[in-house]
């Protein structure tokens, strides 16, 4: 491939982990457009430097679970060359779109990822009968979120695990705290993956 005037083109799926209105941003020298279901998020087709100044960006409700195709395209006129792509929402700070969430092929799904179910009934470790039910006080809401919260940075240790991985990814992390306050203010109706 020559350094100067080549185009690409990737195409794949992005899934979000939690449902949210997401900001997509772009860096590149020279231009960039990105799709995602066959939305054009960002429109930065002109020679410019990959820096902050000449940042494009766009947004896009994602809802979680779901696979989007995304069609990335990129030009180089001449110069240097450079693509950078980021995301963020109102509650996950900016960062470069992680490769685990994104897929190579072109076949989205169309609903949630299939993942295995739990029984919501079940009383597992200290006895929470419902998931995301942290302090097991019958309700969830914002403080069991705060919970998992701090447990996710090593503050509560001693919180009821089988309560708090809510989306059954294997990890207790940031996005199980999001799930529960997501759910707590009705954005979401279940917390059974
Ligand atoms: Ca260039
Ligand atoms: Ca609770
Ligand atoms: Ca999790």
């Amino acid at each position: 491939m020559p350094p100067d005037s080549f185009s690409i083109r990737w195409t794949g799926t992005i899934e979000s982990r939690i449902t949210e209105t997401y900001t997509f941003y772009t860096q590149s020298d020279d231009g960039m457009r990105v799709r995602i279901n066959n939305v054009l998020v960002i429109d930065d087709w002109n020679d410019h430097a990959a820096s902050e100044e000449y940042e494009a960006r766009g947004t896009i409700a994602l809802e979680m679970g779901v696979r989007y195709p995304i069609v990335v395209e990129f030009y180089e006129n001449g110069g240097d060359a450079a693509l950078h792509l980021w995301w963020s929402n109102r509650y996950l700070p900016r960062e470069i779109v992680p490769q685990s969430q994104l897929y190579s092929g072109s076949t989205p799904t169309t609903g949630p990822t299939a993942v295995t179910t739990p029984d919501p009934t079940a009383t597992p470790g200290g006895g929470c009968f419902l998931l995301g039910d942290i302090n097991d006080d019958g309700t969830v809401d914002i403080v069991d979120a705060l919970l998992v919260a701090q447990y996710y940075v090593g503050l509560n240790p001693d919180i009821d695990t089988a309560c708090a991985e809510v989306n059954c990814d294997g990890t207790i992390d940031i996005i199980d705290a999001l799930l529960i306050a997501q759910y707590y203010v009705g954005l979401i109706t279940s917390l059974v993956c």
